[in-house]
């Protein structure tokens, strides 16, 4: 594997082990508001993106490289309203495909075809991620300042079903 490329990998598998603590640190905030469901939302994203993780860390021993766990950065203790929260969820997703499209630009330019087609799975999650999170957003945005809204929202994310994949 070219060594921009490796060193990319190894970056986004450390990205996608920090987004599951971020979800985490969001589950604990929540569950500590009595928002159970945002609260049980969170913590199937959590498990989500530990399996992102793995599947970069799979993706580099199957390529002969060690993958290399490094510190995770501490995410913040509290995230506001329901509404701020998942705008935060929004932003960091969008973020997360920047850096997405970024390494599979890099692995056409290196001309690296196993790369990309891995890549191509997260690009496909990507957009499915957002869009989830912009869906919740915008619920929480015609909600407002409404307890039953918000009661009623939560009682729908807690319906998640953990995906299969
Ligand atoms: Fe949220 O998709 Fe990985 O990071």
């Amino acid at each position: 594997m070219h060594e921009q490329l490796r060193e990319g990998f190894q970056a986004q598998m450390q990205a996608e082990f920090e987004s599951a603590y971020l979800y985490l640190a969001m589950a604990s905030y929540c569950a500590h508001q009595g928002w159970m469901g945002c609260a049980h939302w969170l913590r199937i994203q959590w498990q989500e993106e530990l399996g992102h993780a793995l599947k970069f860390f799979e993706f580099l021993l199957d390529r002969g490289v060690q993958p290399e766990l490094r510190a995770l950065q501490q995410p913040a203790h509290a995230f506001g309203t329901p509404l701020e929260l998942f705008t935060k969820v929004l932003e960091h997703e969008q973020y997360i495909t920047g850096r997405i499209h970024r390494l599979y630009r890099q692995a056409i330019e290196l001309e690296d075809y196993p790369a990309q087609v891995f890549l191509q799975w997260f690009v496909d999650e990507q957009l499915e991620e957002e869009s989830q999170a912009r869906a919740i957003v915008e619920q929480l945005r015609q909600i407002g300042e409404s307890p039953v809204g918000i009661y009623l929202l939560d009682r729908e994310l807690a319906r998640r079903k953990a995906e299969e994949d």
